[in-house]
């Protein structure tokens, strides 16, 4: 982690890994975010869900293994739960601590759904404990966080789910207009900014790095030539930055780059899940705001 941070710093184009926005803070940022009237994904998802519950649940069955990847406080998949009925559930968060919370007071609340929390990052391995079953299995990727992927990673990371032995129900947001998508990542209320600076709050804690965050600014927009809004930050002005074991001057208006978050077209996506071996079997949209929820049988 140290190596890949420094690296990270040190490129030319300096970049760090989206995973690092989620501390017990950057969880809770991103929470927030999914509240903004500009930050249409979550509510959009949450009406397809509403809408087509009882299709989806049709589609996809009682009594499966329900493996929920970036999980977070577990609400999205615990509003599935009346609907899909699982006989296990499996929520795995890169941010352990925030999860245990959230499971210890879902399983009072479905004590009949057997539960086990896993903290690990499943983008890099997806090893899973004997405790998982591996009979009906459905890997559950809402709030379009394969957008977070670069299209290749995506590609590579659906492959291992389908080797994994599950099925999937994924959310996957759409190209729609510049102006939604710019507001959705650089919204009025500046708590989009706030989860971004906050990587370096998180940066100065595992390197101790001399970030100041009031030299920084919050940069989010789409770049639709490249088909994803990109999320940088920005030096006010001219900065040397020391941690231990390395240090690196960034001049004003140098960034760094902290995510993308692609956005497909509804057969660009499918298409993507058929290279993976997938078979998209049904899917669900919500037209007003373009947003695809798609059920792949491996
Ligand atoms: C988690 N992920 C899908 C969010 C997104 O929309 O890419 C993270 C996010 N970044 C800024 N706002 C929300």
């Amino acid at each position: 982690m140290i190596d890949e941070l420094t690296q990270g710093l040190l490129a030319r184009q300096a970049t760090i890994s989206p995973k690092y926005l989620y501390d017990p803070l950057g969880s809770r940022l991103f929470e927030a975010i999914c509240e903004l009237p500009e930050y249409y994904p979550t509510r959009t998802e949450a009406a397809i869900f509403d809408a087509h519950g009882a299709d989806i649940a049709e589609a996809v069955g009682h009594g499966a293994t329900l493996i929920d990847l970036g999980a977070g406080n577990c609400a999205k998949a615990a509003r599935l739960f009346p609907l899909l009925k699982p006989a296990q559930y499996v929520p795995i968060d890169i941010s352990a601590d925030f999860l245990r919370g959230a499971v210890d007071s879902l399983q009072r609340r479905f004590p009949d759904i057997a539960m086990t929390a896993l903290g690990m990052d499943f983008s890099s391995s997806l090893v899973l404990p004997d405790a998982v079953r591996r009979e009906r299995r459905l890997f559950f990727y809402p709030g379009s966080s394969i957008g977070n992927f670069d299209p290749e990673t995506a590609l590579s990371f659906l492959r291992r789910l389908r080797e994994a032995n599950g099925d999937l129900l994924i959310g996957v947001d759409l190209i729609k207009d510049k102006a939604v998508l710019d507001a959705a990542y650089d919204d009025a209320l500046g708590v989009t900014a706030a989860f971004n600076l906050n990587l370096l709050n998180h940066l100065n804690a595992l390197l101790g790095a001399d970030f100041q965050l009031r030299e920084w600014r919050h940069r989010g927009f789409f770049h639709a030539e490249r088909s994803r809004v990109e999320m940088h930050l920005e030096a006010r002005r001219d900065i040397v930055v020391r941690w231990r074991g390395g240090e690196r001057r960034f001049a004003e208006g140098e960034r760094i780059h902290t995510e993308n978050s692609y956005k497909y077209s509804a057969d660009g996506f499918c298409d993507l899940l058929r290279q993976a071996g997938f078979e998209p079997a049904q899917r669900w949209t919500d037209e007003r705001n373009p947003f695809l929820v798609c059920h792949a049988r491996r």
